[in-house]
């Protein structure tokens, strides 16, 4: 139903995101979009790159007067250091006379972790820049700027998403330690990584001044939770209709992921059915809508469906894997060892992580929501949403709802 393609490199003149299949109607807000942006940039451990650019999205199709028309919408974020690659990355055959920048030297000692060596083997290119300029995890930029809009549309019908940081390197909330909606809610703009636990978050923030002191970098952990979200997004009777599985693949895409969890995550493996499966109980009261689960370690999901609680989803990330003190390669030219290049990078970049896994998560939830209550406009989609909600309210009010 919702479709979206990025494109650019790095250090190109920008990156580019063309969203596909939002419904008309949707009043945008620009400016949240450039909110997200920023809170993509943010973070403690992020190297000096972030510093040079400061994200803004420019709307090229698909909005008109503040309101989306159902047109493809093309949204372009300009990269500010282009100015300073000019020479090494222009488009023409032979370099313009009045390109800026500076001219570098191909890149030939691919970095162990990084799409280096797997990339210039697959397309064959001999300077590694051809691979590592688009496998750069610049382009969630573009992710970002896409999801925002998911996000907006989401927000029309009360599902709100929401991130925390819960690991970097060694340092971690205990596994057990569930986290409410309220609490990442209070988690300050400013704060530097995110982390619910202020005394937490200074130890992972030495972790990581630690790590660049040594040309180390850190992975870690944060977990995204979407509120709000309404019984039956997703299906089980299709493998590739079922909600974890995409949202599974939604996460796992975004640079340096290597594992995903679904509300208890890993740990559903150690325990009796008795301690995972969340009981049903009577819904609260007269008021109720649902009835109530008093645990939630489905993370939203059961059988691939959403099941009216939040949905909660848990990315782990590997280490950057630009080293400054840099791990042993060979230098593809003459196959000889050689340490692995060195880009500018970031030490850590877990909570720019958790903001690209919420657009991600938004994008996943938006489509799937539009399947499930599709129409062409977003007056349309809320009539067949309002229905729906009272069809399942009806089901599990104990007072009977009056009918219309
Ligand atoms: C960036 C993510 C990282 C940064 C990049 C900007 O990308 P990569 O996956 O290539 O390490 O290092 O910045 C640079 C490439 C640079 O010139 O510093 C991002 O998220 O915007």
């Amino acid at each position: 139903m919702l479709r979206f393609l990025t494109a650019g490199e790095s250090h190109g003149p920008a990156l580019i995101a063309t969203l596909d299949g939002m419904p008309a109607g949707l009043a945008v807000d620009i400016g949240a979009i450039d909110a997200q942006l920023k809170r993509r940039q943010g973070g403690y451990g992020r190297g000096r790159r972030m510093a040079i650019e400061s994200d803004r999205a420019e709307v090229l199709s698909g909005i008109r007067a503040g309101l989306t028309t159902g047109a493809p919408i093309a949204l372009l974020v300009r990269n500010k250091d282009w100015v300073n690659w000019q020479q090494t990355m222009f488009v023409e055959p032979q370099m313009p006379a009045d390109a800026t920048g500076s001219r570098r030297p191909p890149v030939t000692r691919p970095r162990p972790g990084h799409a280096d060596l797997a990339g210039a083997v697959k397309f064959d290119h001999h300077d590694v820049r051809d691979v590592l300029e688009r496998a750069s995890a610049r382009e969630t930029t573009a992710r970002v700027a896409a999801g925002s809009l998911a996000r907006q549309l989401l927000a029309c019908f009360g599902i709100q998403i929401a991130s925390h940081v819960t690991q970097i390197g060694g340092v971690r909330l205990p596994a057990s330690r569930v986290v409410s909606v309220e609490e990442v809610r209070r988690i300050p703009d400013d704060s530097p990584l995110h982390c619910i636990d202020p005394d937490l978050e200074q130890q992972m923030m030495a972790a990581i001044d630690a790590a660049r002191e040594a040309g180390d970098t850190l992975g870690g952990a944060f977990e995204v939770i979407a509120s709000g979200v309404p019984f039956g997004l997703g299906s089980y009777t299709q493998w590739d209709r079922k909600l974890d599985g995409r949202l599974a693949q939604a996460l796992m895409c975004i640079h340096a992921i290597k594992a995903v969890g679904i509300g208890l995550g890993p740990e559903v493996a150690a325990l009796p059915g008795s301690r995972v499966h969340d009981e049903i109980l009577p819904p609260a009261d007269d008021e109720s809508v649902k009835p109530v689960r008093p645990t939630n370690n489905a993370g939203g999901l059961e059988g691939g469906v959403t099941n009216g609680e939040d949905v909660r989803i848990t990315g782990f990330m590997k280490p950057i894997s630009t080293l400054m003190k840099p791990l042993r390669s060979i230098d593809l030219t003459t196959l000889s060892d050689a340490p692995a290049a060195i880009e500018r990078s970031d030490v850590c970049a877990v909570p720019a992580a958790a903001v690209v896994a919420e657009a991600m998560v938004a994008l996943v939830l938006a489509d799937a929501f539009l399947e499930k209550f599709g129409g062409d406009s977003v007056q349309e989609i809320e009539r067949h949403y309002a229905a729906t909600a009272d069809q399942v309210h009806r089901r599990f009010r104990r007072r009977p709802v009056p009918r219309r």
